[in-house]
């Protein structure tokens, strides 16, 4: 049986199960790799995983607890779980060069989470508990306890501005890590756009924090981790990163030296479904001195692993490891940079003008519109993008000014560099003939927007054309 058949078998008998239950779910199922299918997916942070990874997902190892760390669980019966976990993280450290992996996390946020409070454990708490002569927490006084809790929630953090493209979880208040530490930004250079490194020196020297975070979800540019590193020593800093949107371009060996951050990170942290191009998830990597307390991630802060997403992490890490994936990770590259020239060569006003990684941040105040203007216009014509804010955004986090655009799924797809650049063209069309509309009061609106629909059908049937060539999922036929 060609693996064609094997595959569209697999999904077709998944679906008549699902539909005996509840045939809406089923339809939704299909009906989502339809969508898929029809839309020119530019989201920096999607991607498609194959056959092979969503498979190992759809399984009995969901049905299994097992809280602990390989070999040391709380629930007896994990010896599979044991074995896909086992898999999971020798081909997270293989493939990133990593000493110690942890592949349990949920998610990037709770990856994140993970390595804060390994960092903090093994800063604050063990500190605290060697100078009470202590060998656990329990163990404490109430008075030591009070005092160690009090020290927990009072550390600094110094990360990438929101604006800037850093993240969220890196410090910022509406999220848990703005409420656990007292953080502060460290911005780009508003004449270029770029990290500003003698600026993030001098904010490093004055505040002194104990973590210095790196990574981004919004930069468009590389970073030198080497510097970062330097500045994290200088300050007594310990230096985290979170790569989960270029982790695919360091696992394919485009970013190496400086700009790899795992030979110099204390702590990486990323997401696994985004240019790695995995099941929904994170995985911390970490030096041998952490991983005693990145071990502790659950039950600490996580709740029971997901086992059949772990066997979906090990499918991807292994196709990772493959020669293939570095050519993968050199097309997202090439066809980021192919966007960017496509899109400053008919005006269109990019952030630091280009780009050196996967994603590409279009200023549209160049057209006069807001981010979400632009954002649903765009999506009218069959364009899938997501507004975010720039450096020193006039609109702030809800509206901005930007678009982000990313090539990890469509590079997925096959699309690239020649259709890159009728890609640009039809964002570029789409966004200067859309204009900012007004409310019902007559005032200008940031969320209105006026296009005409026979354009946007156009466009729509422009990007179904160019799409046409690339099918997605060939091997999977739902009939
Ligand atoms: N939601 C992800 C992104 O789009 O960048 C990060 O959290």
């Amino acid at each position: 049986m060609s693996s064609l058949n094997a595959e569209s078998t697999a999904y077709r008998s998944a679906l008549d199960v699902v539909r005996t239950v509840e045939p809406r779910v089923a339809d939704a199922i299909a009906a989502e790799l339809a969508d898929q299918r029809a839309s020119l997916k530019l989201i920096a942070s999607e991607n498609y995983a194959s056959p092979a990874v969503l498979l190992a997902m759809g399984n009995w190892f969901s049905d299994k607890y097992a809280e602990g760390t390989i070999g040391r669980r709380f629930y007896a019966g994990c010896r599979n779980v044991d074995t896909v976990e086992a898999i999971a993280a020798e081909h997270a450290r293989e493939l990133f060069g990593a000493p110690h992996a942890y592949v349990q996390p949920h998610s990037g946020i709770d990856a994140n989470l993970v390595a804060f409070w390994a960092i903090l454990a093994d800063r604050v708490e063990a500190p605290a508990l060697r100078k009470a002569q202590a060998r656990q927490v329990n163990d404490l006084t109430e008075e030591d306890w009070f005092a160690l809790r009090r020290e927990l929630g009072n550390q600094r953090m110094l990360g990438m501005s929101l604006d800037a493209g850093g993240h969220l979880t890196h410090g910022f208040r509406p999220n848990i890590s703005g409420k656990m530490f007292d953080q502060r930004s460290y911005g780009t250079d508003p004449a270029t756009g770029l990290i500003d490194y003698a600026a993030l020196r001098q904010t490093a020297k004055e505040f002194k924090p104990l973590v210095l975070v790196g990574g981004y979800s919004a930069y468009p540019r590389k970073v030198n981790f080497r510097i970062l590193r330097e500045i994290a020593d200088e300050v007594g800093a310990t230096f985290m990163v979170d790569m989960a949107h270029f982790a695919g371009l360091v696992a394919g060996k485009v970013f190496t030296g400086d700009f790899d951050p795992v030979p110099y990170a204390h702590i990486v942290t990323t997401t696994t479904h985004k240019s790695l191009r995995g099941p929904r998830g994170g995985l911390v990597l970490c030096q041998p001195e952490l991983a005693d307390q990145v071990d502790r991630g659950c039950p600490m802060v996580l709740g029971g692993p997901l086992p059949h997403v772990m066997a979906a992490k090990a499918v991807a890490l292994a196709e990772a490891r493959q020669p293939t994936f570095a050519d993968y990770a050199q097309r997202i590259v090439d066809n980021a940079q192919a966007l960017a020239e496509g899109l400053l060569r008919r005006g269109v006003r990019l952030v630091t003008g280009g780009t050196d990684n996967h994603l590409v941040l279009i200023d549209t105040t160049g057209f006069g519109l807001t981010g979400r203007q632009a954002e649903q216009a765009l999506l009218d014509a069959g364009i899938v993008t997501n507004r975010n804010s720039i450096p020193q955004d006039p609109n702030g986090a809800w509206y901005t000014s930007g678009i982000r655009i990313g090539t990890p799924a469509l590079t997925t797809r096959g699309l690239g560099t020649a259709q890159m650049d009728e890609t640009a063209d039809l964002i570029n069309t789409v966004l200067s003939q859309t204009k900012p509309g007004v409310g019902p009061d007559g005032a200008p609106s940031k969320a209105k927007y006026v296009l005409d629909p026979a354009l946007a059908d156009r466009i729509a049937k422009q990007a179904d054309e160019l799409l046409a060539g690339f099918p997605l999922y060939p091997s999977v036929d739902l009939g």
